[in-house]
């Protein structure tokens, strides 16, 4: 994943290298100069000299052509501006005037980067842990998923449906997409090949309803898990939000889960903002991060949103659910 991305990093980090050295060769010369025309000071520029063999520092002007290079890969690579803007400020507080060695010149400024981005991405926290801990003393944990239509909502409940089976607890899946027709199917095929129970109404029905009454047969039966499917639209629309809220108003979830698919871009930060502001979500799931090349709304959707990502989709099989890892998805763009 992302080879093009970590090819790029490279060759912006070796241009800033052959800067530095260019700019110490200069200084070694009037350093050179200067003692020829100053013998008296030969010992002070002696030890200047050596200093300067080993270490060098980046001034303003360095960083702000590595910065600018290092931006238009950021902006190609749909890494939101926000995002950008955190990152210069970070790394210029990290890597002005700090006095590098030599030959570390590349390592050094890649671990700033890694180090920025590392503190632009939210920790994820561990669902199925929270999820264990409450049903030890109230069933059921209800979650409600939303996103806009196609973005991987109803694939990604069957997928986490089969995990937290794995993982010993039960579910039941709401039918809440009471807009397509289709999409009640979809996920009665889903229940029937995951042998769990899904609740429906008919096409057309209050989503809200539908959510009502899988809680309640949650609460009836034992079951530790309510999934919510809900219906996307083409645009993050108005009728679209009051549905959500009355979902999220009458299900009162644990958890509000945006589905959002990472191959958009910044498409995905924005929606994932429409829904911020409209109802407020409580973490993110990327789908599709198997088809996706550039990695930067990885990189700023939790920024942007305040929220961790929990899981990418990596795959359209129940078990390509993987669990988020910030450490991992560094490595993969900057190793
Ligand atoms: N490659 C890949 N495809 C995925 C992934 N997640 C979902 N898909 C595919 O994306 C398409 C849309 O997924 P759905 O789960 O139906 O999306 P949705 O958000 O429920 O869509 P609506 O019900 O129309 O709002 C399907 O063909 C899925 O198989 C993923 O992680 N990787
Ligand atoms: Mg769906």
């Amino acid at each position: 994943m992302f080879n093009l991305l970590k090819k790029k990093f490279k060759q912006i980090f070796s241009k800033t290298k052959k800067e530095l050295e260019k700019q110490t060769k200069e200084k070694e010369k009037e350093i050179r100069e200067e003692i020829k025309e100053k013998p008296e000071k030969k010992q002070r520029l002696l030890t200047k000299l050596k200093k300067l063999a080993t270490t060098t520092k980046l001034r303003e002007e360095n960083f702000d052509k590595f910065f600018s290079d290092l931006e238009i890969i950021l902006i190609e690579n749909n890494v939101a501006l926000e995002a950008i803007a955190f990152l210069k400020q970070k790394l210029k507080k990290d890597i002005i005037g700090k006095e590098i060695k030599r030959k570390n010149i590349e390592d050094e400024i890649k671990k700033s980067l890694q180090e920025a981005i590392n503190e632009l991405l939210i920790e994820p926290f561990d669902l199925v842990s929270k999820i264990k801990e409450k049903v030890k003393e109230e069933k059921p944990y209800t979650i409600v998923f939303f996103g806009i239509n196609g973005g991987g909502k109803t694939t990604t409940i069957a997928k986490l449906c089969w995990l937290l089976k794995k993982q010993g607890l039960s579910c039941v899946l709401a039918a809440s997409d009471t807009f397509r027709a289709a999409g009640i199917e979809q996920l009665e095929k889903h229940g029937s090949k995951l042998g769990v129970k899904i609740i429906k109404h008919k096409y057309g029905a209050d989503p809200a309803a539908v959510a009502y009454d899988a809680i309640a047969h949650a609460k009836a039966q034992g079951i530790d898990c309510v999934l919510i499917d809900t219906a996307g639209r083409i645009h993050v629309k108005a009728d679209l939000m009051r549905e959500m809220e009355k979902i999220v108003r009458v299900a009162k979830p644990d958890l509000k889960i945006f589905v959002g698919e990472a191959i958009v871009g910044n498409d995905v930060i924005d929606q994932a903002k429409a829904f911020q502001k409209a109802i407020g979500i409580d973490a993110i799931i990327l789908s599709k991060a198997d088809i996706d090349e550039k990695g930067g709304a990885m990189i700023s959707v939790s920024y942007i949103t305040n929220k961790p990502i929990i899981f990418l989709g990596i795959g359209q099989e129940y078990n390509k659910l993987k669990k988020f890892d910030k450490k991992e998805l560094i490595k993969s763009i900057l190793s």
